[in-house]
């Protein structure tokens, strides 16, 4: 397998204008014919076309059948040499999408009798469908007719204007779409089978009207309201902040339960996994809610930024999934808080991406190279991406941003693009120069900067030394300078802003500035400044950098109970905690931080204005994995018992309020709306509730028993679980076999009850994910159930997955074996649970190290699972 590189990129030999495609849909065998009217574009260059695992059937050029010497197929390529410039070459295939357990191309979701067919073709799953040039690149209009018993198969659809429907003979009907906007292959996509919708008309703000139609199999039908919601949500936010209409008469969406990833933005035909679409307050907990909004609206954002301006090669892939984040991003946070949204996507980042950029598979936003596509929709990719879009927007301004994006949409509408072309169109529309924020799409690390204020009381000058480098990564030995913007204010010892007078900078006097580090190292004075100041740096999280400052505790105190940027004043309490927890696992007790941190949470705890949301989230320390961050020989076992008796410290120091607190949150009445407020008591009762059964396990169990038994809806419900199931009270089994039987008919809630059980802390969790495994419910073709029982011990259970003795590592090799041979993608991903393994003590480290090797040398693993153990073990 030898790697493709982005510097290797040479423009297609060959276009497609036209698709037309005709399908023979069955469950066990269909037939695609496709005719390809072809441009070329090389004169050198005979014609190949992409295909993989294709049966074909019959080939013709220009209307002439081929003899079997004029083509040829070999190594998934098919090779036509007599192709010229205007030929149009007429394909059939058969698949088989019952046996399709990889779930890329054509498949089956569901059963046999009840199931539908549907399609997933990025990033190239197009070629398992027919033969085509199958790169972003290649951009055509596609002619789609779909024929099916209309028994088996009474909704037929794909993306595209619709364009013809009627009966056909032996109870056969067919449907025909057609698209007018030129789209690369992997947008394709069919859904075919018994599905039920509902639907909503819609009239753009350019006055196209609309059907918004949104699928699902019949039992979750009522189920599909929340996300029509959304979607016109979505649209209505589109037009106003970016002048984005809608394009095409009809926009489906369709839920499915069998789906590798989150959704997928196919052009008119969005098609989701489940969890991501269905809403129902019995099933459908507040986060995910949110979650369902913001995949909606982020597949919906998709039609500008991906499909109407696409990828040229898949390793722009930032340009569509950074920029969508980001927009996802904004619209969520122009419908609820700003600041919270912020933290909840710091978080995670730092949960996700920064330990992906501290380990073996550390990988630029923009890859240098890649095996399998597929392993490169990463934190890096998405969650960094959408960062640096943030920083760019943030030198623009608003007004800046919104300039610059008009100018990408019309220059590269209906066009494969770069992220210089991106960069290019913001800087242009801005008469700015943004080459050098390239560095940061190019360079992978986390970089990290290091702060030194010092107070010149006889000049009252303020000097604010900054220090980046980034640490070495894969392939990256040496490291350079990158633009990092560092929002910042100055605070007062009575926690007041104080105006800022910088040098050389022209807005003097206002609160918060922003200062540029494009070098090693750089100074910033500050005049004017009466008092020894407290600085609040990297205001609203500016950079995607990891930042040390010398604070002493009380500073971080007087932050977290002042600073009026929401963020900062979170961040103020993390970086507390994270000296507090550092102080416990060293044995230092005559750190302050402790005891700032619990005492200014006292104070917040008593906040009558603090939102709710809010202090859940001031009230949550950092989690084991940030808390680990830039260690080395890392214990998770300890790492889980330390931050648990930083835990124990809070609940002490909030003492009785903690019940008063929850009983007055259980008594306000309004658990089953979904309005925010309501959402924001429940978060906050989530989070008493659990810092409660630290202090007096008797009463919080018991209180959890009760609000498991009478919850309205599944956010209170699976909150009282987890207490009751991680903290081994006596209650949790029959509140578990409760669960089960009342959910036993719903796969989303049954996740739940698999995924809460293995993130049990500890030593435990392995024998019961081993004896899940045995439940009816169990099956490893579900991406959804491999996720919520094995995904959750793997990737959300450090003190349970990594035992000392290392039998969570050899049980995760055993399965990854068994699954890589059903679904490579899901495969690898799991695989990617062995990132941090270099950063664990020695004794573990041998142990991951030995079962990767053994794993790697295996013969016929899929190419996703062998590229991560290659980069895991380089
Ligand atoms: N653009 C979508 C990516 C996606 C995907 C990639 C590889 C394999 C399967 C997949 N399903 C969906 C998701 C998104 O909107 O970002
Ligand atoms: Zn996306």
């Amino acid at each position: 397998d030898t790697p493709i590189r982005l510097a290797d990129y040479t423009p297609p030999p060959w276009r497609v204008s036209t698709v037309d495609l005709a399908f023979d849909l069955a469950i066990d065998a269909c037939e695609v014919t496709a005719h390809l009217a072809l441009v070329r574009e090389d004169a050198n260059a005979p014609l190949r076309l992409d295909g993989e695992g294709l049966e074909l059937l019959a080939i013709a050029l220009d209307g002439r059948p081929l003899a079997a010497g004029e083509w040829r197929y070999a190594d998934d390529m098919l090779e036509v040499p007599g192709a010229r410039d205007g030929s149009v070459l007429e394909t059939r295939v058969r698949l088989r999408p019952a046996d399709n357990t990889a779930l890329e191309g054509l498949y089956l979701s569901g059963s046999r009798e009840r199931g539908f067919l549907l399609t997933q073709c990025e990033a190239q799953g197009f070629r398992r469908i027919t033969f085509f040039p199958d790169r972003p690149d290649v951009l055509a209009c596609y002619s789609v007719t779909l024929r099916a018993d209309r028994a088996r198969f009474p909704v037929l659809l794909a993306g595209g204007n619709p364009a013809g429907a009627g009966d056909l003979d032996d109870g056969r009907h067919f449907a025909r779409f057609v698209d007018p906007h030129p789209r690369p292959s992997y947008l394709f996509a069919l859904v075919a089978g018994h599905l039920e919708h509902r639907e909503r008309d819609y009239v753009t703000a350019d006055g196209r009207p609309v059907k918004l139609k949104i699928w699902s199999e019949a039992d979750a039908i009522d189920r599909c309201g929340f996300a029509l919601d959304a979607l016109e949500r979505a649209m209505r936010w589109d037009e106003q902040a970016y002048g984005r209409n809608y394009d095409l008469d009809v926009f489906h969406v369709v839920a499915t339960h069998d789906f590798n990833m989150g959704a997928m933005e196919n052009k008119g035909l969005n098609i989701f996994n489940a969890k991501y679409l269905l809403a129902d307050p019995a099933v459908t907990t507040d986060d995910e809610y949110r979650a369902i909004e913001a995949v909606v609206g982020h597949e919906y954002f998709h039609n500008w930024t991906g499909n109407r301006v696409t990828c040229r090669d898949w390793f722009q892939l930032s340009l569509k999934e950074g920029l969508t984040v980001f927009r996802e991003q904004q619209f969520i946070a122009a419908l609820h808080v700003p600041a919270l949204k912020r933290i909840e996507d710091v978080a995670l980042l730092r949960r996700t991406q920064f330990p992906e950029d501290a380990g073996p598979l550390a990988h630029p936003v923009r890859p240098a190279e890649y095996r399998a596509i597929d392993n490169f929709y990463t934190a890096t990719v998405y969650e960094k991406g959408a960062e640096l879009v943030r920083m760019i927007a943030g030198r623009l301004g608003a007004a800046g941003f919104r300039r610059g994006m008009d100018l990408y949409f019309a220059r590269h509408d209906g066009r494969a693009a770069t992220i210089e072309d991106f960069l290019a169109a913001l800087g242009e529309a801005n008469g700015l120069d943004l080459a050098p924020y390239l560095a940061w799409y190019a360079q992978a690390g986390t970089p990290r900067v290091t702060a030194r204020g010092e107070y010149d009381e006889v000049a009252r000058s303020y000097t604010l030394q900054l220090r980046q480098s980034t640490p070495p990564t894969p392939g990256q030995p040496e490291k350079r300078p990158l633009p990092i913007p560092l929002k910042l204010a100055l605070f007062d010892r009575e926690g007041r802003l104080l105006p800022l007078h910088l040098d050389g900078a022209a807005s003097a006097g206002a609160t918060e500035c922003v200062v540029v580090l494009d070098e090693a190292e750089q100074s910033f004075v500050f005049r004017q400044v009466e008092t020894p100041p407290v600085p609040s740096l990297l205001r609203d999280f500016s950079a995607p950098v990891i930042l040390a400052c010398d604070y002493a505790p009380a500073d971080l105190a007087l932050l977290l109970a002042h600073d009026p940027d929401g963020f900062n004043r979170w961040e103020a309490g993390q970086q507390l905690a994270r000296r507090a927890w550092q102080a416990l696992r060293d044995g230092r007790d005559d750190d302050a931080s402790l005891a700032h941190w619990c005492a200014a949470l006292r104070r917040s705890f008593d906040e009558a204005s603090l939102d709710p949301a809010l202090l859940a989230e001031l009230l949550t320390p950092p989690g084991e994995i940030e808390l680990t961050e830039g260690d080395t020989a890392v214990d998770p076992v300890r790492v889980h018992v330390l931050r648990e008796r930083l835990e124990r410290h809070l609940a002490d120091t909030l003492g009785d309020r903690l019940a008063s607190r929850y009983h007055e949150l259980s008594a306000v009445g309004d658990d089953d709306r979904l309005d925010a407020p309501a959402q924001a008591r429940r978060r906050l009762k989530r989070r008493v509730l659990a810092l409660w059964a630290l202090r007096d396990p008797a009463a919080a169990f018991a209180a959890a028993a009760q609000q498991y038994a009478r919850a309205p809806g599944m956010t209170d419900r699976l909150a009282a679980l987890t207490v009751l199931v991680h903290r081994e009270a006596p209650q949790a089994a029959a509140a578990l076999a409760d669960f089960r039987a009342r959910h036993a008919e719903d796969a989303l809630a049954l996740d739940k009850w698999f995924a809460v059980q293995a993130q049990q802390p500890g030593d435990a969790a392995l024998a019961r994910v081993r004896a899940l495994e045995a439940d009816p419910a169990f099956t490893m073709k579900n991406p959804n159930r491999v996720r919520a029982l094995w995904g959750s011990y793997a990737h959300g259970n450090p003190s349970g997955f990594h035992r000392a003795d290392g039998a969570g590592y050899r049980f995760l090799i055993e399965r990854l074996r068994a699954l890589d041979a059903l679904n490579p993608q899901v495969a690898a991903r799991l695989a990617t649970a062995f990132n941090g393994w270099s950063r664990l003590e020695p004794g573990r480290r041998e142990i991951v190290r030995e079962l990767l090797a053994g794993l790697a040398a295996e013969p016929r693993l899929s190419s996703n699972l062998a590229e991560i153990l290659a980069r895991l073990l380089a």
